[in-house]
């Protein structure tokens, strides 16, 4: 890793931003959804005692817990150490985020009423974010730094059911009982989600990921009427920045076209898809489309099955990304907290090492 001062990075070359932009790359671009965290000792060190919300407006600490992944497992992209949730409580939303469980809400949004009173977004309360971002492009060096949001469906699960859920029921029941309310909503959540991600695009960050993670619970039609028009205002409104836009959600198999179309120029798979089949999907749901570009694959389980096994399955997705215009190497959703962290090292060596 090179460290300059005060010149802004020349990432022209950068291998995450050539496969973003469908040329190949000297080699293929890998990172893994939520490397920074508790599969690592010093993450674990660090946040002793320090509230996730806390660490999440600490620029120092935001800095350092980003940079940790990168100082070891040789990745190309660091993501913004934060949560979706950050920019909800930067509006004056009562929430926390619990250990063991996550995201908790203390007054669950399900009315007219709630929607109103949803607070405006203090972009200053943001500013650690924003200094972090400083920080962070004076030290990364060739390595793309990611920001990130979370989509309107998946804050709005938090919203309404008021933490995690399993069948978001609540969320379901207010989207096909009253639309208006759900849609004031989601136009709201849209609002704060944009801003967080303006605020990491002119803070200096390199390409930015929108995590719809709960998308892949609802039917491609439903999807299609009640959330992406709100993913889509929310991936338009970012096009001026020119920077990628990459658009992720879980057990999206049959959204996959629809989340290409709401603006994303890398499409993330989960495992349940091999990557040639999802660049067969998006093609044929778009013809006229330039060749997709995805991110993906690797089930973040397999990680625990041994070297042969991950050493197998790392170079199938290799082999099967080249279907695309280009290819970011990743899991298919985040790194579970018991991973032992030197495998992902190897897997990166590994895509790396791969022609
Ligand atoms: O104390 C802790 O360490 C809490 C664990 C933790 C961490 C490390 C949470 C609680 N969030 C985070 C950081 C985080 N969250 C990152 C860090 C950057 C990286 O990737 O390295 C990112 C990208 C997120 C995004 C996030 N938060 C998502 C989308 C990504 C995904 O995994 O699908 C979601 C759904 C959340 C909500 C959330 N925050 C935390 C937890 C445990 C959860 C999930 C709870 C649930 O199952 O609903």
């Amino acid at each position: 890793m090179t460290t300059t001062s005060t010149v802004r990075r020349d990432l022209v070359n950068a291998p995450l931003l050539v496969a973003a932009s469908g040329q190949t790359p000297a080699r293929t671009p890998v990172w893994f959804m939520r490397q920074a965290g508790r599969s690592l000792p010093e993450y674990r060190k660090l946040r002793e005692g320090v509230p996730m919300m806390q660490a999440c407006f600490d620029a120092e600490m935001i800095a350092e817990i980003t940079l940790q992944p990168v100082r070891r497992h040789d990745v190309d992209a660091a993501i913004l150490f934060s949560d979706i949730v950050v920019p909800l409580r930067a509006a004056g939303i009562d929430l926390d985020i619990v250990p063991g469980t996550g995201p908790v809400v203390a007054q669950p949004v399900r009315d007219q009423a709630g929607v109103r009173a949803l607070p405006e977004l203090d972009l200053d309360v943001l500013k650690p974010v924003a200094d972090a971002i400083g920080l962070l492009i004076d030290q990364l060096g060739e390595v793309a730094l990611i920001g990130f949001a979370g989509a309107p469906f998946t804050l709005a699960s938090y919203l309404i059911e008021g933490g995690p859920s399993r069948n978001h029921e609540r969320t379901k029941a207010l989207m096909k009982s009253d639309p208006e309310t759900w849609h004031a909503l989601l136009g709201r959540i849209a609002d704060y989600t944009t801003e967080f991600l303006k605020l990491q695009v002119s803070a200096g960050v390199d390409a930015i990921q929108l995590f719809d993670s709960w998308a892949g619970a609802l039917s491609e039609k439903d999807y299609r009427e009640y959330v992406f028009p709100h993913s889509q205002r929310v991936l338009a409104a970012l096009a001026y920045a020119g920077v990628p836009r990459i658009h992720f959600g879980v057990g999206t198999a049959e959204l996959l076209p629809a989340m290409r179309e709401a603006g994303a120029d890398v499409v993330g798979v989960d495992w349940r898809l091999p990557l040639d089949e999802a660049v067969r999907r998006l093609e044929a749901a778009a013809p006229a489309a330039p060749k997709p570009v995805v991110q993906g694959n690797l089930d973040p389980a397999v990680l625990f099955a041994g070297w042969d096994v991950v050493e197998r399955e790392v170079r199938r997705i290799v082999a099967e990304g080249k279907a695309a215009a280009g290819h970011v190497f990743n899991l298919g959703h985040g790194v579970l907290p018991e991973t032992d962290p030197a495998v992902l090292t190897r897997v990166a060596e590994l895509v790396h090492s791969i022609r």
